[in-house]
């Protein structure tokens, strides 16, 4: 059974961490105060909040003697290297990865009802066991395991330790299948490794999809063979009129294989008919006049358009799909279809009714801004939402209507979890044009009661869009990140009832030294009581 953290009564939860506490004799007289500071981490504490956690025994601690147990699995044993390397440089312990013997850290995958993505993580004494019917499952119980450990486990040199893993059993799984971040590398390119250094962040709360952004106005970010002007030219520039950049078809594999191997699946996007002109300004007879425009460095929206009555626009959308979806193992592929203000309303119905059976005829799942809800989806095409709360009941009801004849929803609504907007007024770096949002803004909002009229089978999850107009350097992304990709994370993982703005706050303030210790920029919002640094 579960039971979740939210339905819990408070006072067991208090009396539980009270126990544990006196576990580790923090309450026995004469504790030094060394003793105080090595009370374990109640497992309670973890972002994104948990299933079902009960608390109890004897915590593990993690010494020289420790092995890192893996089953004969490649999968499991890449975890368990994955997990070693975490542990290594802070703890300075060996921890060896082997596949017999008792205690320790075991990493184990068993038939049982874990779902496709779920774990249990219990700890005692004698060891800690991770167990999960699948390795995304046993991949989220590690990253549990490092929030239950010191933040100081996360240094890169010895830390003093002690390791302890309070005693208790967490049972975890997600509400959603889909948990998602998108990076825009068009306005701003981003190179592989900066790619990569985000997606070791998401990983970090249990995202499982990454969104890229490859195409718009301002740069075409993908090698295309049959159009190389496209990356050649199209990806010469972007926001500012900086050198931009794109990613060769290795590159774009590397992305994918990395992101893999943290269980992220990369849905790549090719935003159209709108947003193209770095399309457009690569190939003149893209363009009705077949004239070529300049390339564009600005941040205006809405103003390009493919040609819908043309036929080689189809020519075009059918190479690039074909190649991008033969580059990408993940089901989904994603075609924009926001802000099409320079295309009629005829013509994008048009457009959409031709380009989505390309996507089916490459394999994929149709993904495109909720927009396409205003024209045809094709069965099993998925709608994301970017409006706003007070975005108008007639669009809303479009997008509810669809949801109720199948259409699935990934929820990003702008004004709370666009993470390009400003914290606040004062905030350097973002954009304010759906408001400021604040960490609580971004926090406390339900998906499956977001929408009117929407029945709950239709939301698949939740993705937290970072669009780059403002944002150039890792750092500028973390900023605008953290904390509040921690909120998205949480809001499409844990069960409706743990959702408790208060409780969260506390467990969000915890996860400050962890940034620091990763050397990850934050925002200290005046929201969250962030221990002292
Ligand atoms: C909008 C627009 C993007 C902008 C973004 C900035 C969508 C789906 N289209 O979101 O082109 O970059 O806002 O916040």
């Amino acid at each position: 059974m579960r039971r979740n953290r939210g339905t819990t009564p408070r006072t067991t939860r208090i009396l539980g961490s009270l126990l544990l506490l006196a576990a580790v004799g923090v309450f026995t007289s004469g504790a030094a105060p060394a003793a105080r500071a090595a009370a374990p981490i109640p497992p309670d504490r973890v972002v994104p909040a948990p299933a079902s956690v009960k608390p109890g025994g004897t915590p593990y601690r993690i010494t020289r003697a420790t092995s890192v147990r893996v089953d004969g699995s490649a999968a499991v044993r890449r975890i368990g290297a994955y997990l070693a390397g975490i542990l290594r440089p802070s703890t300075g312990y060996p921890l060896p990865l082997t596949d017999h013997g008792t205690g320790g850290i075991r990493l184990h995958l068993e038939q049982g009802d874990f779902g496709a993505e779920g774990y249990r993580l219990h700890s005692s004494a004698g060891g800690v066991t991770l167990t999960a019917a699948t390795p995304a499952g046993l991949f989220h119980g590690v990253q549990t395991l490092r929030q239950l450990l010191p933040a100081a486990v996360e240094n890169k040199t010895v830390q003093p330790g002690p390791w302890q893993i309070a005693g208790g059993t967490v049972e975890d799984r997600p509400r959603y299948a889909y948990r998602g971040a998108m990076l825009d590398v068009s306005r701003h390119f981003f190179t592989v490794a900066e790619v990569k250094r985000y997606i070791d962040q998401l990983a970090l709360y249990k995202i499982n999809e990454l969104h890229l952004h490859l195409s718009d106005d301002q740069g075409w970010r993908i090698a295309i063979d049959s159009w190389p002007r496209l990356a050649a030219y199209g990806g010469s520039t972007q926001v500012g009129g900086g050198a931009g950049g794109s990613y060769s078809k290795a590159d774009y594999r590397e992305i994918v294989r990395y992101a893999a191997s943290r269980y992220l699946e990369v849905v790549p996007e090719i935003d159209m008919p709108g947003h193209t002109n770095a399309a457009l300004a690569s190939y003149a007879e893209l363009n009705c006049d077949g004239v070529a425009p300049p390339l564009y460095t600005g941040t205006k929206v809405g103003f390009s358009s493919l040609c819908v009555p043309k036929q080689v626009t189809y020519d075009f959308v059918d190479d690039v799909i074909r190649e991008l979806a033969a580059l990408t193992p993940g089901r989904y592929l994603h075609i924009g279809g926001d802000e099409a203000h320079s295309t009629s309303h005829a013509d994008y119905v048009a457009f959409m009714d031709r380009v989505q059976p390309v996507v089916a005829r490459y394999g994929k799942t149709v993904i495109g801004w909720h927009q396409l809800t205003g024209a045809h989806p094709v069965e099993g095409a998925l709608a994301q939402y970017w409006g706003l709360d007070d975005t108008s009941a007639a669009e809303k009801a479009k997008v509810a209507e669809a949801a109720r004849h199948g259409t699935g929803l990934i929820l990003s609504p702008a004004d709370r979890i666009y993470l390009d907007m400003k914290y606040t007024e004062d905030t350097e770096l973002g954009l304010d044009w759906a408001g400021v949002v604040e960490v609580k803004r971004a926090y406390d909002w339900d998906p499956g009661a977001y929408l009117a009229g929407v029945p709950a089978s239709a939301i698949r999850g939740v993705e937290a869009p970072m669009w780059s107009e403002t944002l150039k350097t890792p750092a500028d992304i973390e900023y605008m990140a953290f904390p509040r990709l921690a909120g998205a994370a949480e809001l499409g993982w844990s069960p409706a009832a743990a959702h408790d703005w208060n409780t969260y706050k506390v467990r969000l303030a915890a996860q400050g030294p962890r940034w620091d210790a990763l050397g990850i920029r934050y925002y200290r919002s005046p929201q969250v009581s962030w221990p002292k640094s």
